[in-house]
């Protein structure tokens, strides 16, 4: 080998080193996921934060997380102030369905993958996003009221519903809403004769309950509430008007989070819908299939069930949330 070649072999094998440096410190650079979450209104809100946290710290993601405290704009801020820091990855879960596409089309311009957790957008174009994982809510709201429906057979007279409804806008609260209504339109007896929002918390829940009952008194017997927190405080709400929780009022409602286990082993509500807040695991691996360059399925479904009161004491300990 001549003196020169060798010359040229060293070079190389320097060169190749010094771009091999770069290159597996690349491989190592962690992934930055940046995450708009709604607020921390309900029991569910904190099980999904909690989820998402953890999630991304087993992952090995770098997760920057911003609370919205349940307003739009704070959301949109977030996810600008994602774009501006180029992070890898953004989710997250919208408050409300419309008035994304401006926000959207700005994260899709800088080349960042969208994903939408728990909540979804009314986007017509559906480029905008990459994926959107979470509950189906209209399903949620037909299993409410076939639940309803299988009660009352057999019975006789009207049976009238009031409705706490989740956020105004929102996907749960629109879906819900509609899943209900397709399924006890099959018995007319069953009429809503109040629907107002109870924006997903407690407090809320309670506040409307009490002007229901004003309203309306002992004519009300059923309440449907479209997330836990409100139906536990709307029992609060029974019970200080001087009424029995699912004896004289059955309680209906969706989550299935430990205090709805609570208040059915009290015996105060009668049953609760599953919706799962555990996106934290699923939501990880989509980031990293995505920052891999792999595609992901367009909408990915989570699998849930329905509890009574009647199996509440057993599966009471298997719960996570
Ligand atoms: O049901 C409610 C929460 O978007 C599915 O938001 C979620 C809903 C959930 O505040 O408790």
């Amino acid at each position: 080998m001549t003196l020169q070649r060798r010359t040229w072999l060293a070079a190389l094998a320097i060169a190749s080193v010094a771009t091999a440096w770069p290159l597996s410190a690349m491989a190592q650079k962690k992934i930055v996921l940046g995450f708009s979450q709604i607020g921390a209104e309900s029991e569910w809100r904190t099980a999904n934060s909690e989820s998402i946290k953890s999630a991304a710290k087993d992952a090995g993601i770098e997760l920057k997380f911003s609370d919205a405290q349940q307003k739009q704009e704070n959301q949109i801020k977030a996810i600008r102030s994602f774009i501006a820091q180029k992070v890898d990855v953004i989710a997250f879960s919208p408050v409300v369905e419309s008035g994304w596409d401006t926000v959207l089309r700005e994260a899709k311009a800088a080349k960042i993958p969208v994903v939408l957790t728990d909540r979804s957008v009314d986007s017509k174009d559906t480029s905008l996003y990459v994926t959107f994982m979470g509950s189906d809510f209209t399903e949620e709201g037909r299993k409410a009221g076939r639940w309803l429906l299988d009660k009352v057979k057999g019975t006789q007279g009207d049976v009238n519903v009031v409705e706490l409804q989740g956020t105004v806008g929102s996907a749960p609260a629109i879906d819900r809403k509609k899943g209900f209504e397709e399924v006890i339109k099959a018995e007319p007896r069953i009429k809503i004769i109040r629907s107002q929002t109870g924006d997903f918390t407690r407090a809320k829940g309670k506040e409307v309950m009490e002007a229901f009952l004003k309203a309306e008194g002992r004519k009300i017997n059923v309440l449907y509430a479209h997330n836990d927190d409100m139906a536990i405080g709307a029992i609060q709400a029974i019970e200080e008007a001087g009424l029995k929780p699912s004896k004289d009022i059955t309680v209906i409602s969706v989550d299935a989070v430990k205090g709805a286990f609570e208040a059915m082993i009290a015996g105060k509500l009668d049953v609760t819908v599953e919706c799962s807040p555990l996106l934290g695991p699923q939501l990880m691996s989509a980031v990293k299939s995505l920052v891999a360059g792999k595609t992901v399925p367009k909408r990915i479904v989570t699998e849930e069930g329905i509890f009574t009161m009647e199996v509440a004491a057993k599966e009471f300990p298997k719960r996570k949330y």
